[in-house]
């Protein structure tokens, strides 16, 4: 089965795209003389927002690529997606072949938004991961917002597994050609990778810098200009957001000057290395078996200096890619290999010995209970110029979600409004500001926290192979997690 669009019912959240694992379900703006190009079943509504008035809208389903996970269907507030059999959905390639065509849309939308981000195109698509994975969609976001120029150093796990399923690779391109540049290390080095490629990226652009700084010197005009802004954006808050057009005028300015004598050698030096003009973003992406275990030293280690890299931690709390061994991340009471009787530790709270440091962004999101929380966090990581991560909940298959992985979004806004996993954001830059670094984005728990863990296998079957020991272990459970949230509540109101 995959999903069918209901153009009536549809509100134009665009949380179908936000949450599909696999990029198989899109957002497209549509101009009146594309409409009029477009094949006849190529339907489309008049677009809703500010700054979307001269544009048709409409849903776009690949049903070759979609694996029938249901999520989007699951996430959409208006009923509009019904899985429908195959067979009565292959149409709709013609329709998905034509919207590849439509170039991206330059709206006045905010790309940091639900809505917003999903008119980018994913530069992650039709990945090799499980129907209904999270641990995807965490990815696909960051390349909607900074693929173009991000550097993903991938660690060990199912993020390379269905990252790379060689010879095909799930990381795309934009129309001009730019896309991650996607690399994988092993477990036990990854951040150091991550932190090699930062020093090297650093290096290159400080000497286009210099050699600019001598260009500037020498030129004047629309160039002289160009190179200027340039110069004085870097460093700049937010730098590499407000350097895009700023780098994208210069390159254009350098490509067209008539340069001689000494000015021309660095023309052509500058332009020899022109890809460094764009400041990059550095992304450590991984699972909790590395970034809580196996690679947590280098990680630490990264993490105490101060150099500008991001990571994305996708927290499965097992040991995903080689069938769910335990890790430091697994919760008391959780059974998973090595563990059989159920986890007898508390988790690791990563994000809290992280804090101690006090100059590291560290965000705590779940894409399914608050996805503008999510974007927020991911807006602020990149934009701090030193270390961040973002330690998110990424429920996995190894989990046996009641209703499958379809219902997997659902479960983290689960997990949240029980008290089983938290949100958070601590930024040092508030503290800078004589403001706390730390925000609670969690409300007060509210839902049965015991509910909760009776709709997962790896909790529920304890119940039956352990029973003396599951109630003990579950009442621990409860209790670390409401400690957990107290400790969370004063850190907040301090
Ligand atoms: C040092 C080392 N030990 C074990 C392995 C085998 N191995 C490959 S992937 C993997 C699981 C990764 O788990 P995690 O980091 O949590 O990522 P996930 O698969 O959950 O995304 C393991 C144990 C390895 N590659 N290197």
């Amino acid at each position: 089965s995959v999903p069918e669009w209901d153009l009536e019912k549809c509100v134009q959240c665009n949380r179908c795209s936000l949450v599909c694992p696999h990029a198989a379900i899109r957002p497209y703006l549509v101009t009146a003389d594309e409409k009029a190009k477009a094949p006849a079943d190529f339907k489309t509504k008049k677009a809703i927002g500010k700054g979307l008035e001269d544009y048709e809208f409409r849903i776009q389903v690949s049903p070759l690529d979609c694996y029938s996970c249901s999520a989007c269907v699951n996430a959409c507030p208006a009923q509009a997606l019904t899985m429908k059999p195959l067979e009565t959905q292959r149409h709709e390639s013609v329709d998905w072949d034509y919207a590849q065509t439509l170039p991206e849309k330059h709206t006045t939308l905010d790309k940091f938004s639900v809505k917003g981000s999903q008119f980018h195109q994913p530069l992650l698509e039709f990945n090799g991961a499980c129907a209904g994975c999270t641990e995807t969609a965490y990815m696909k976001i960051l390349t909607q917002l900074f693929g173009p120029r991000m550097i993903v150093a991938n660690a060990t796990g199912c993020t390379q597994a269905w990252g790379s399923a060689m010879p095909s690779i799930p990381y795309t391109t934009n129309c001009e050609g730019f896309g991650p540049a996607w690399s994988n290390s092993v477990f036990e080095d990854n951040a150091e990778f991550a932190l090699g490629m930062s020093l090297s990226m650093e290096q290159q652009r400080d000497a286009i810098r210099i050699k600019s700084e001598e260009l500037l010197g020498l030129t004047d005009g629309a160039l002289h200009d160009a190179i200027k802004a340039w110069i004085d954006s870097i460093g700049v808050a937010n730098e590499g957001e407000v350097t895009e057009g700023i780098s994208r005028t210069y390159i254009k300015e350098l490509m067209a000057a008539h340069l001689t004598g000494r000015a021309a050698d660095l023309q052509k030096e500058i332009l020899a290395h022109k890809e460094h003009i764009i400041k990059k973003t550095i992304w450590m992406y991984g699972g909790d078996g590395w970034a809580y275990d196996i690679g947590y030293g280098g990680l630490d280690h990264v993490l105490a200096m101060n150099a500008n890299v991001n990571i994305m931690l996708v927290d499965t709390e097992v040991y995903s890619n080689t069938g769910g061994q335990s890790s430091k991340a697994t919760p008391i009471g959780a059974v998973a290999q090595f563990a059989a009787s159920g986890r007898k530790f508390n988790k690791k709270d990563l994000g809290r010995l992280l804090m101690t440091y006090g100059h590291i962004y560290i965000a705590q999101v779940a894409l399914g209970a608050d996805p503008n929380q999510l974007i927020k966090a991911i807006k602020e990581a990149e934009a701090y110029n030193g270390p961040s991560i973002i330690i998110a909940y990424a429920p996995c298959i190894n989990h046996g979600i009641k209703g499958g992985m379809g219902n997997a979004q659902h479960e983290m806004k689960r997990a949240v409004d029980c008290g089983y996993w938290h949100l958070y954001r601590y930024n040092p830059l508030f503290k800078e500001e004589g403001k706390n670094p730390f925000i609670l984005d969690s409300k007060e728990p509210q839902q049965s926290f015991r509910e909760y863990l009776m709709g997962e296998t790896r909790y529920a079957a304890l119940t039956r192979t352990f029973p003396d020991i599951a109630e003990e272990l579950f009442a621990k459970a409860e209790e670390f997690a409401k400690k957990k949230y107290e400790t969370y509540k004063e850190l907040a109101d301090k």
